[in-house]
């Protein structure tokens, strides 16, 4: 058991790159794709479901899980980790970003962001520093920086005095990690889509240091194209030798381009969130299991697919079960999108590795339709 969290890149092919994060709760394996489990939960799913669609990591979040059920229960509970019987990595993200989104009566200022909670209307406070002692209750593995991401559009001086703002309280989440072996600590690229901004951002990240990199701030509003546009520079201006990681992407065709541009890790709720709204993503595109041609179809839903709602259900039972609100359409649905999320993860590692990611990339792409399938 190493207790550091190191990065090994195995191999590159193009821009994209296949390596693994070793962490003493277990190995990483990238690019990875990481489920959402905001609430000490991946929605639907009981996380040995969750491990075995492949998943090496989880996502958690400090916005939640600080007001219900609080940071500190969970430490005295034992931990994330424990709480949620999950015993591999889990990654926390810092609070800002869901506060915004989320919380009623947002004020922000140099010190921080106060808030009423979306669950009591109770107000709270986030700072760097509680954000780093509330990741370090939650035991969590990987840590991110407190950040503020601006909504897309904004002006170009909104966008660079939120960035600046970002990076000082960088600073400060650095100050306050402290030195914590065998967790790690991530830094967040802001900058909106501007290159300077984004070169300023990562320079001074480089400069304080961290063990690994995200780029925050993008799928935000701006589109694939506007997204594509910043990953075509913003992963070169970080390290070679750490994990980058973009946040809160995002689909399918997001994850493999945003991969072919160097980009090793990925979150995002939609396969769970949208199996819980009778989205189903396969090789051919997105299945509407709430459309009325599937009612009457014996087929499964991806004749490829290793997973449960695969090898024992028709289109037409969750057809059936999704029209009857029935709590397995949830779970047979996340299941399902979750083990083809893991599964494209899987391709491209390999493929990478194997020096075909070009040819990988073709095949994901032909095999796709537009519109329901
Ligand atoms: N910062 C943080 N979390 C995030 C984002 C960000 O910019 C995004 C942007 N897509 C998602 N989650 N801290
Ligand atoms: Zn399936």
């Amino acid at each position: 058991m190493s207790p550091k969290v190191t990065f090994d890149l195995h191999a590159t092919d193009g821009k994209a790159r296949t390596g693994v994060i070793s962490t003493p709760r277990g190995d990483i394996r990238t690019p990875a794709f990481m489920p959402v489990g905001t609430a000490a939960t991946v929605k639907a799913m009981m996380p040995e479901s969750v491990r075995s669609t492949g998943a090496d990591i989880l996502l958690g979040n400090t916005y939640h899980l600080m007001l219900r059920p609080t940071a500190e229960r969970i430490d005295r509970l034992g931990g994330l980790h424990k709480f949620m019987n999950w015993e591999r990595p889990i990654l926390t993200d810092s609070g800002g970003f869901q506060v915004m989104s989320l919380a009623a009566l947002r004020k922000l200022t140099e010190k921080g962001v106060t808030f009423k909670s979306h669950v009591d209307g109770s107000k709270h406070e986030i700072t760097p520093e509680r954000s780093m002692e509330i990741q370090k209750l939650l035991g969590s593995d990987i840590v991110m920086c407190f950040d503020e991401c601006p909504a897309l559009p904004a002006t170009d001086e909104k966008v660079a005095e939120s960035m600046r703002m970002s990076m000082r309280w960088a600073a400060r989440s650095r100050d306050a990690f402290g030195d914590r072996p065998g967790h790690a600590l991530f830094g967040i690229q802001q900058g909106g889509v501007t290159q300077e901004l984004r070169a300023e951002s990562a320079e001074k990240l480089r400069e304080i240091e961290f063990d690994g990199y995200a780029v925050g701030g993008l799928a935000v509003g701006e589109g694939q194209d506007a997204m594509f546009g910043v990953l075509d520079y913003a992963p070169d201006m970080l390290p070679v030798n750490k994990p980058r990681y973009l946040m809160g992407v995002g689909k399918p065709d997001d994850i493999v381009g945003a991969v072919a541009r160097g980009i090793d890790m990925m979150d995002c709720v939609l396969p769970s969130r949208s199996g819980r709204t009778g989205q189903a993503y396969t090789r051919h595109g997105v299945v509407n299991i709430k459309n009325a041609r599937h009612i009457d179809d014996p087929r499964p839903l991806d004749e490829n697919c290793s997973c449960p709602a695969c090898r024992n259900y028709s289109r037409a039972y969750l057809s059936h079960v999704f029209r009857s609100n029935e709590m397995i359409s949830g779970m047979l649905l996340t299941w399902h999108n979750l083990q083809y999320f893991q599964d494209i993860m899987a391709g491209m590692r390999e493929a990478i590795a194997a020096g075909t990611f070009t040819s990988w990339q073709a095949d994901f792409h032909a095999g796709r339709e537009q519109g329901d399938v």
